[in-house]
C-alpha cells in the first residue's frame, strides 16, 4: 500500500514538472486580462499580469539600458487593446518601441521579416506577424502591414482616436483599437493572436534593433465592442414588438 502511494506521489511530481517545463522555446508566456487603462496613470495596471524580459540582453551593446526591456503588460477593454512596455533605464534619446501582432482573425498569413534588421544577432521574427505598429519618440505613430515582400504603413495613427501612446520615465503604454487588429476588422472575445515587443535605437549607422521580447500569446478577454451586441438586442426587441403586435391583432385584441 507504501508503495502505491510513494508511485502516485512520484507520477504527481512529474507530472507537474512536465506540465511546468512544457513551454516552448521562445515563447514567452500568455496573457489575457480584461482591464481598463488609463495610459496617464500607470496605477491603472494593478492586477494585470506581465511578462518578464531578461535585464542587460540588450542586442546591441553600444545601447544604453535605455531599450533595455524588463516588463511586458498587455490587457483589453471592449474597444482597446492596451500594451505597456518597461525599461531598465528612463527613455531618451531617438527610441522606437515595435509591436508586431499575428492577424487577430486568423486569416491573413504575415511574415517574419523585421523592419529594422540590421541588428547584430538578430534578423527574423519568431512569429507570423501581419501587423507592426510603432511609435518613434518623435511622436509619430503608424500601422504597418506586410504586402508582398516588406512592410508597408498603412494607417497613419499619429492623430486619430483609434490608437495613443505615453511614455513616463521607463514605462511605455500604447492603446491600439481592436479593429486595426484583425484583416476583417471585426474582433472577438477568445481571439488569440501571437505578438513580439522589439525597441530600436537610431546611432550614426541608422536604427538598430537593440531588444526584443520573444513571442507572447494574447488572448481577448472580456465583452468586446458592446455595440454589436447593442444592435442585436435592438433589433431582437423589435422583431419581437413586431411579433406581438401581429399576434395582438390577429386575436382581435384591438378593435
Ligand atoms: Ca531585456
Ligand atoms: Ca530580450
Amino acid at each position: 500500500m507504501k508503495k502505491i502511494g510513494f508511485m502516485m506521489m512520484t507520477l504527481l511530481l512529474l507530472t507537474t514538472a512536465l506540465t511546468i517545463n512544457m513551454v516552448w522555446a521562445g515563447d514567452a508566456g500568455s496573457l489575457g486580462t480584461a482591464q481598463t487603462i488609463d495610459i496617464y496613470d500607470l496605477s491603472t495596471w494593478d492586477g494585470v499580469e506581465n511578462i518578464t524580459d531578461a535585464t542587460e540582453d540588450n542586442l546591441n551593446q553600444t545601447v544604453t539600458n535605455v531599450t533595455d526591456i524588463t516588463n511586458v503588460w498587455m490587457c483589453n477593454n471592449y474597444t482597446y487593446l492596451f500594451v505597456r512596455v518597461d525599461v531598465a533605464e528612463n527613455f531618451t534619446g531617438n527610441f522606437a518601441i515595435q509591436l508586431y501582432v499575428e492577424d487577430a482573425n486568423g486569416t491573413v498569413a504575415g511574415n517574419d521579416t523585421l523592419l529594422y534588421t540590421n541588428a547584430p544577432d538578430i534578423e527574423k521574427n519568431d512569429i507570423n506577424a501581419t501587423y507592426l505598429f510603432s511609435v518613434w519618440s518623435n511622436g509619430t505613430f503608424y500601422r504597418y502591414n506586410f504586402s508582398d515582400t516588406e512592410w508597408t504603413m498603412d494607417v497613419n495613427l499619429t492623430d486619430t482616436a483609434a490608437a495613443d501612446f505615453n511614455w513616463t520615465r521607463n514605462s511605455f503604454v500604447m492603446m491600439i483599437n481592436l479593429t486595426l487588429l484583425s484583416s476583417t476588422g471585426e474582433i472577438y472575445t477568445g481571439n488569440s493572436f501571437k505578438f513580439e515587443v522589439f525597441t530600436a535605437f537610431e546611432d550614426e549607422s541608422g536604427w538598430l534593433v537593440a531588444d526584443y521580447l520573444d513571442y507572447g500569446t494574447y488572448t481577448i478577454t472580456g465583452e468586446v465592442i458592446p455595440e454589436f451586441p447593442n444592435v442585436f438586442l435592438m433589433t431582437m426587441l423589435l422583431f419581437f414588438a413586431g411579433f406581438l403586435l401581429a399576434a395582438t391583432k390577429k386575436l382581435k385584441l384591438f378593435r
